[in-house]
């Protein structure tokens, strides 16, 4: 069908899975031809959000102004791919309001990997330093990480390949005639 620009947003813990998939999708949409873009910790919290940390009040703030980024790029016409904790329902309803009062795609896709699995990942190391303390407030540990109450895709990383991750939520791009 016709392609749009759109928000795709990826929420769930640290190790859930949200980069790879993220970058996966970026490449199947770059591979068509079209244009699509990731926000993730790299390119957000290293520069646009660099005076964030992970309080609370960091967090609500580091959501927001991704949020407000994501909303251009789709309003550009590029299908921004964002890839973050964003651990707060609130956050992300208005994230969703933002873009949908705007008439912009939303799509909310969460990545449900157990918290037992990200930490038996435990890519980068950091659950075990929480879990020792070294870090406090690490989400999921001694940090709340709230969980979608209605989101458009729900994946667990554990149960279903990067393939058919995919396949759901470009099945679900389709659906809202984006892609
Ligand atoms: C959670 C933390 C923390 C704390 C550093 N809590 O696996 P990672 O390393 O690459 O993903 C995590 C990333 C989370 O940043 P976000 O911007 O996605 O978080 S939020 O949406 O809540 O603002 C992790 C690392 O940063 N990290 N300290 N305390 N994750």
């Amino acid at each position: 069908g016709a392609f749009r620009g759109s928000t795709v947003w990826l929420t769930g813990l640290s190790g859930a899975g949200k980069s790879t998939i993220a970058f996966a999708l970026e490449e199947y949409i770059v591979s068509k031809g079209l244009p699509a873009y990731c926000l993730d910790g790299d390119n957000i919290r290293c520069g646009l959000n660099k005076n964030l940390g992970f309080s609370n009040e960091d967090r609500v703030e580091n959501i927001r102004r991704i949020a407000e980024v994501a909303k251009l790029f789709a309003d550009a016409g590029i299908m921004c791919i964002v890839a973050f904790i964003s651990p707060f329902e609130q956050d992300r309803e208005c994230a969703r309001q933002l873009h949908e009062s705007a008439n912009i795609p939303f799509i909310e896709v969460f990545l449900n990997t157990p918290l037992s699995v990200c930490e038996a990942r435990d890519v980068k190391g950091l659950y075990e330093k929480a879990r020792k303390g070294l870090i406090k407030g690490f989400t999921g540990i001694d940090s709340p990480y709230q969980s979608p109450v209605h989101p458009d895709v729900i994946i667990d990383t554990n149960e279903i390949s990067i393939n058919r991750s995919l396949e759901m939520i470009i099945g679900k791009l389709a659906e809202r005639s984006v892609l």
